[in-house]
């Protein structure tokens, strides 16, 4: 498949409400919306790196500049056999991950629609429906948590994710597990603890949790194994996982017993696949985890969670949950039992809207 063309624009959306985490407060979401042409196909993919390095170092800027000075330069003009070989032509490029994973998206979405196959189909996914869950910020006090709560049960999530900080995570557990005793419950640090902390989450334990995810160190796998001793919930890695060398490293030392899988955070949708093989064959189950994605983020999110191993409820939830306009339509739902169809179009079976694309960019750039 001969690359003719890529597009890159610098999007900004806002979100609906703002989304309150350890980490800070965002009100609106920027990314990169990435657009590929070849072989009269238009093939998409988003670059999740966030306007700023509080979640993972990248940003939309480092991401742009990896793309356009290094990842772009690799492919544009050769004619490609399939994806394995762009990411052989730029396997020169250390980290970076969301820049590639970005790019390596609208690939194999072109491919897939070269091929006239789901993104889905062409990535071994084989579920027609997934389960979703939704991913809650910190709110400002446990009434509104719960009134939040009920809210989205009644949508029909099937599980509640709710994020914790220092100061603001056992009073909202205690408080949902009482009006909620039996949902699918778990709660999400982002790295804002440390093991001296261990005595919060040892009383979290009488809550039921389904998992912890990243109490500590955003780069610290090994201070996760030493908590996981302590404790029968099982943690659950996302920002210390990168690669499959991760997960081994993370899974042999005991520093968890759940990966959340983001293409984005380990380099695209190949190093994802490896990934959840991988926990398949150990037992250890994984959920695809989300970073706020416009319509077309999300559609490679459905596609990635319709492989056998993603067990656990996804953080994919419906596009209204984040954004009033998505750029894509159909725009994603939720079905009343909670879960998401996954699409069956050629590639990522939506369409993006061209005009609503350009009303949320702010900086766009073609390369031809
Ligand atoms: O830690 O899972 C996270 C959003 C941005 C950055 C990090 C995280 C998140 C979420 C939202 O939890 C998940 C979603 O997209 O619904
Ligand atoms: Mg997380």
């Amino acid at each position: 498949m001969k690359i003719k063309r890529i597009e890159l624009h610098h999007v900004k959306l806002e979100l609906v409400s703002p989304f309150v985490t350890s980490m800070g407060v965002e009100y609106d979401e920027e990314h990169i919306i990435i657009r590929v042409d070849a072989d009269g196909v238009t093939g998409w993919g988003e670059s999740v790196a966030e306007g700023t390095p509080f979640y993972s170092y990248e940003t939309v800027q480092t991401a742009w500049h990896i793309l356009k000075d290094f990842l772009i330069p690799n492919i544009l003009g050769k004619d490609l056999k399939n994806v394995d070989e762009a990411i052989e032509l730029w396997s020169r490029v250390r980290g970076h991950r969301m820049a590639k994973a970005g790019l390596e998206a609208a690939l194999w979405d072109a491919f897939a629609k070269k091929e006239g196959v789901s993104l889905s189909n062409i990535l071994g996914g084989v579920l027609k429906k997934i389960d979703v869950g939704v991913s809650i910020g910190i709110q400002e006090s446990s009434a509104i948590l719960i009134s939040k709560v009920e809210s989205y049960l009644k949508e029909g999530y099937q599980r509640i994710k709710i994020k914790i900080a220092p100061g603001r995570d056992l009073q909202f557990v205690s408080a949902l597990r009482k009006e909620f005793p039996d949902i699918m419950l778990q709660v999400d640090a982002n790295s804002a603890y440390t093991l001296d902390d261990i005595n919060i989450f040892r009383e979290m334990e009488q809550y039921n949790l389904s998992l912890i995810e990243q109490p500590l160190g955003y780069d610290d796998i090994y201070a996760h194994s030493k908590m996981q001793k302590e404790l029968k919930t099982p943690l659950c890695l996302d920002e210390s996982i990168h690669s499959l060398a991760d997960t081994q490293a993370a899974i042999e030392l005991g520093s968890c017993k759940i990966i959340n899988i983001k293409p984005g955070r380990v380099g695209g949708f190949t190093e994802s696949k490896l990934i959840h093989d991988y926990c398949q064959v150990q037992n250890i189950p994984v959920w695809h985890g989300g970073m706020l994605e416009s319509g077309v983020g999300r559609a490679g999110n459905v596609a990635l969670a319709s492989l056998s191993n993603f067990i656990l409820p996804g953080d994919i939830s419906a596009s209204k949950k984040y954004y009033k306009e998505d750029i894509v339509s159909p725009v994603f739902e939720i079905n009343p039992d909670g879960t998401m169809d996954v699409p069956t179009k050629p590639g990522i079976g939506v369409e993006v809207v061209e005009d609503r694309l350009r009303r949320v960019t702010v900086h766009h750039e073609i390369f031809k």
